[in-house]
């Protein structure tokens, strides 16, 4: 499908993450060192902390064609998720899903799929090796932010030997992980460490100690002058209590708009709650929204954890 295309347009999904940015930057900058007029298409303002892989040589606000040869999903497997992107791959002639999320739908001409990838990069990454494409500074920076970011700096469990053969790779082209850390994790502003306080002064640990908890209300981000991205990273802080299989941090982004992340190890998975609350995700790490009060949102989510989990 890639042979046959000349004109191609990434799409990602909302609120796109490091692997969704890295995998398309990465994926974008490699089709065209094939020669082809690859873009990807976002209305969204990039993430701050990715400033560094200079996301603005290919992300464009909108599509320069009516009728690509050809639309790449990725990182997600449907085209709702896309945002108000989602007519350009509904209307799209020919599309390719490349993923490693378990399976939503059965979108897509082709579906390159695996969940059992730490990331969208990592299945990028093997494609491009089976390609036998070469990869410039960038395109290995951007597949190996992708990386990092989905595997928590290679921490997390989804971390597997091919994630690390890929790394090491991708690392021989240039690029550092401890630059990567560095940017993305060891790099906070003040707003978002005073937000961070307020997140843990908030915590709450279940009785028998499974669930731990965090909120952080709509006034709690107006008076730490924090935005919705400097919180990234606070579930898994959260999750460091002692005892705690999942944790989950609820941030009402906007009155009436929570959104939620959850995080688990050891036993608990954490999709299914999610996916009962309208979200969705990995075993381990999942999300979803509920337009509701922040008490509500509360009482929710931990009655659906309840169902997962001994409380
Ligand atoms: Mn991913």
């Amino acid at each position: 499908m890639i042979d046959e295309a000349s004109s191609i347009i990434l799409l990602m999904h909302w609120n796109p993450d490091g692997d969704a940015l890295g995998s398309g930057l990465g994926l974008a900058l490699a089709l065209r060192e094939m020669g082809k007029d690859a873009h990807i298409v976002s209305s969204q303002e990039m993430p701050k902390i990715y400033e560094f892989l200079e996301p603005q040589r290919v992300v464009e606000g909108s599509s320069p064609w009516t009728n690509p040869d050809l639309v790449i999903l990725l990182d997600c497997d449907r085209p709702e998720r896309a945002g108000d992107m989602e007519p350009l791959a509904s209307a799209a002639q020919k599309t390719l899903v490349i993923d490693h999320h378990p399976a939503t739908s059965d979108f897509g001409s082709f579906r390159l799929t695996d969940v059992s990838a730490a990331a969208t990069a990592e299945v990028i990454f093997h494609l491009l090796k089976f390609r036998k494409a070469p990869l410039t500074y960038s395109i290995a920076e951007a597949l190996l932010t992708g990386l990092v970011t989905d595997t928590g700096g290679f921490r997390f469990r989804n971390t597997r030997a091919q994630t690390l053969e890929a790394a090491a790779d991708l690392t021989r082209v240039g690029p550092s992980v401890a630059e990567i850390v560095e940017a993305v994790y060891d790099t906070r502003s003040m707003s978002s460490l005073k937000l961070m306080a307020r997140a843990l002064e908030s915590l709450q640990q279940s009785p028998r100690g499974s669930v731990a908890w965090a909120t952080l209300s709509h006034n709690d981000f107006i008076e730490t002058h924090a935005i919705p991205e400097d919180t990234e990273g606070f579930v898994n802080l959260i999750h460091t209590l002692k005892g705690a299989q999942i944790a989950a941090i609820l941030r009402e982004e906007q009155p009436g708009r929570v959104r939620v992340s959850f995080r688990s190890k050891g036993e608990a998975v954490v999709n299914g709650a999610a996916e009962a609350l309208g979200g969705g995700g990995h075993a381990r790490a999942s999300a979803c929204i509920l337009e509701t009060s922040l008490q509500e949102a509360e009482e929710r989510v931990l009655e659906e954890l309840k169902k997962w989990t001994e409380f």
